[in-house]
């Protein structure tokens, strides 16, 4: 058996916490790794699904099953151990009750009911560190840290156009301006996604169904609709049994076509839906991460919100010339209020570009 450094394991842990992504929510991704004096890898986890067993109790467990006494060992985890009864005992107590000498972890956990546990180590005599690769392993887990720190889900806009910025031809066709590869990877970020959200416009032009296509055992996020004056029609596609679907209209919206179980009513603000108090409603039902699909109205309204986390742009190097633009208003009137981005990633996927940034200024 090879030895690693705590640095190693670490990255170790951070991937295989990423295991978990699209199936801890609303719980956070999170690996770990157990290591003896000398460096060997006694036993590794990661938290599988909310409420199941977190990914330090399913270290000692592989341990253990492994035959390998932990005693004197060091834990190296991607998120500070619990230190709450939630739906499982806490992972700090464990953690000391194993016999682990010393826990090495990289973020701490912002969570108000969750935290204190690196105190309660090092009350007990545990040697404990934070922060190793904190900026990876916090990269790891954004989508969870950024709802936990706003107490609202983590927002990601994805658009896809031309090199122009179109998203559809001057005759409303747009089938099918990006590749093969990018749509693909599209469905793995609704994979990843607690919710996919679009707008009535977006409805209505192109009846999308938003579920998950061609990734085996993948969860299938809500269905979101901002249909502020609740004209879709029932027999739109995303109302179909592929996946759960939640139609947000207006208070004085007439839904007496729609089946009631299906909708919920919002404040206005214009002409359209109140942006915080969708992502208010989201969160309360435990949604901690969106994929905001479009369309450019909607995408407006969001970054006029202030509330657009993340954007990945998916450019096909074609030119149409005319055809709506990917964004509409965002409240932005002259060039000293452009919403400048930093661009984190660049990809290519086939033909197309990939194009991964944050606002700057949110
Ligand atoms: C996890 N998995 O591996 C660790 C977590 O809902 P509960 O009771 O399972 O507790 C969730 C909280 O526990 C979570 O928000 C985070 O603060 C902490 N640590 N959670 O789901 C894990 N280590
Ligand atoms: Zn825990």
């Amino acid at each position: 058996m090879g030895t690693v450094t705590e640095a190693e394991a670490m990255r170790r842990a951070i991937a295989l916490a990423a295991r978990g992504l699209g199936s801890t929510s609303p719980n956070p991704v999170v690996g770990c790794v157990v290591l003896d004096a000398a460096g060997r890898t006694l036993g590794e986890g990661w938290h599988r699904r909310a409420g199941g067993p977190h990914a330090e109790v399913e270290a000692l467990r592989d341990a253990a099953e492994a035959g390998h006494d932990v005693t004197g060992a060091t834990a190296v985890v991607t998120l500070e151990p619990c230190n709450h009864t939630g739906r499982t005992g806490p992972c700090a107590q464990a953690l000391i009750d194993a016999g682990i000498r010393r826990v090495v972890y990289a973020v701490a956990d912002p969570n108000p009911t969750a935290t204190g546990g690196a105190a309660t180590l090092e009350a007990a005599g545990v040697d404990t560190a934070g922060g190793l690769l904190a900026d990876e392993a916090a990269a790891g887990n954004t989508a969870w840290l950024t709802a936990v720190l706003r107490h609202r889900p983590f927002v990601q806009w994805k658009y896809a156009a031309t090199l122009d910025g179109r998203s559809a031809a001057a005759d409303g066709s747009s089938r099918w301006i990006t590749s093969a590869e990018s749509r693909a990877d599209v469905h793995r970020l609704r994979a990843e996604a607690d919710a996919v959200v679009v707008g009535s416009g977006t409805l209505r032009a192109d009846d999308p169904h938003l579920a998950v296509r061609g990734i085996d055992g993948a969860s299938q996020p809500l269905r979101v609709v901002v249909d502020t004056h609740a004209t879709i029609r029932p027999t739109a596609r995303v109302l179909d049994a592929a996946a759960p679907t939640l139609v947000a209209v207006a208070e004085d919206a007439d839904t007496r076509h729609l089946p009631g179980a299906l909708t919920v009513r919002l404040p206005r603000d214009g002409n359209g839906l109140d942006i915080p108090a969708l992502l208010a409603e989201l969160y309360a039902r435990e949604v901690r991460s969106v994929l905001l699909e479009g369309g450019a109205t909607l995408a407006g309204a969001f970054l006029a919100a202030g509330v657009v986390d993340r954007v990945v742009g998916y450019l096909a190097p074609a030119l149409l010339g005319a055809g709506p633009a990917v964004l509409g208003d965002a409240g932005i009137g002259t060039i000293a209020r452009a919403l400048r981005l930093d661009v984190t990633d660049v990809a290519r996927l086939g033909p197309d570009l990939r194009i991964t940034a944050t606002p700057l200024a949110v």
